[in-house]
């Protein structure tokens, strides 16, 4: 039994996923202490595994106030939140959820694209507010064979390229080495792929690397017809860079998942009718999360129970 090992949550995630660990472990919730190191004070040298999420991981200062800490899962596919190479130095392993979630992230990626050209959500309100009764809708534009260029072809990237290519969508993409045999063109430069594309989409992993990769010249090589849409994280895009283009007719439009500075909009992104904003959902289905709650808890059960991890992050 496993009921003794102390495993440490972070933040609320997803109540199955909490019930289901204190179910099987000593579980501390932190967010029951006033702070980490009133937590560490108490309990340190309980805490042999952290479960982190994309809203608090484990940093630094976490892992070194916890000194019998053996492994760390994260709530997510992400791991921008953990301090990896902390991890490393320490020799703990660290978990995340990749996968499961794929196809959710993914169809939002679509879902965003199509909601933006289409302005459903602004067309929806029309209807709502009784406008058509007055005129019709205005004309919007199409996603169908539009060019589509996506920022990072992993697994995320690679199920929005195929879901796009459903759509006739000619498929373009920017990482850091080209991938083999995709039939997808390449651009080595972030830039050339945006001057090629009309839909830019974000699906990479957030590192110093890819912080602003979406800056001010991408925006305006993407230009006053192009969108922009992010599932990636809200880093990957100077949001500042990105208020000003729509304000100024140089973008056409964007669909957002994720913000620089969550659950914060910036307000001017709120009156714009060319935007559409969702709050950070991309794997937030209910058959998803269960999914991803069921990998945490199998890969601390391996852990335990010295066997290979199920989605080591390597
Ligand atoms: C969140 C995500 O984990 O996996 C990631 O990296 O950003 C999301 O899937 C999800 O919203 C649960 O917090």
């Amino acid at each position: 039994s496993m009921e003794s090992i102390g495993v440490l949550m972070t933040n609320q995630m997803y109540p199955y996923l909490e019930d289901q660990l204190a179910k099987r472990f000593n579980l501390f919730r932190l967010w029951n202490y006033p702070s980490l190191s009133a937590f560490a004070k108490a309990h340190a040298n309980s805490i042999r595994a952290i479960v982190g999420s994309t809203k608090m991981g484990a940093d630094a200062t976490m892992i070194d106030s916890l000194p019998k800490l053996e492994i760390v899962c994260t709530f997510s596919v992400g791991l921008d939140k953990i301090d990896l190479p902390k991890c490393k130095q320490r020799g703990i392993p660290v978990a995340n959820t990749p996968d499961v979630l794929t196809d959710d992230v993914a169809d939002l990626a679509i879902a965003l694209a199509l909601s933006v050209s289409r302005r459903i959500c602004v067309s929806d309100s029309f209807v709502r507010n009784h406008s058509w009764t007055k005129s019709p809708f205005y004309l919007t534009y199409k996603f169908s064979g539009k060019t589509v260029g996506i920022v990072g072809l992993g697994r995320i990237g690679s199920a929005i390229a195929k879901r796009a290519a459903a759509f006739g969508c000619p498929i373009s993409y920017h990482s850091r080495s080209e991938k083999p045999d995709t039939g997808y063109k390449y651009y080595s430069n972030i830039l050339d792929l945006a001057s090629n594309s009309q839909i830019l989409i974000v699906a990479c992993a957030l590192t110093q690397e890819t912080h602003h990769i979406v800056n001010r010249q991408v925006i305006d090589a993407l230009g006053p017809k192009g969108i922009l849409i992010n599932i990636g994280r809200g880093q990957h895009v100077d949001e500042a860079e990105l208020v000003s283009a729509l304000k100024e007719g140089r973008l056409a439009g964007a669909g957002l998942d994720v913000f620089e500075n969550e659950p914060h909009v910036p307000e001017e992104l709120l009156s714009l009718d060319n935007v559409v904003l969702v709050p950070h959902i991309g794997s937030d289905t209910v058959e998803t999360s269960n999914a991803m709650a069921d990998l945490v808890i199998a890969n601390l059960e391996a852990h335990f129970q010295n066997k290979p991890l199920l989605t080591p992050v390597t």
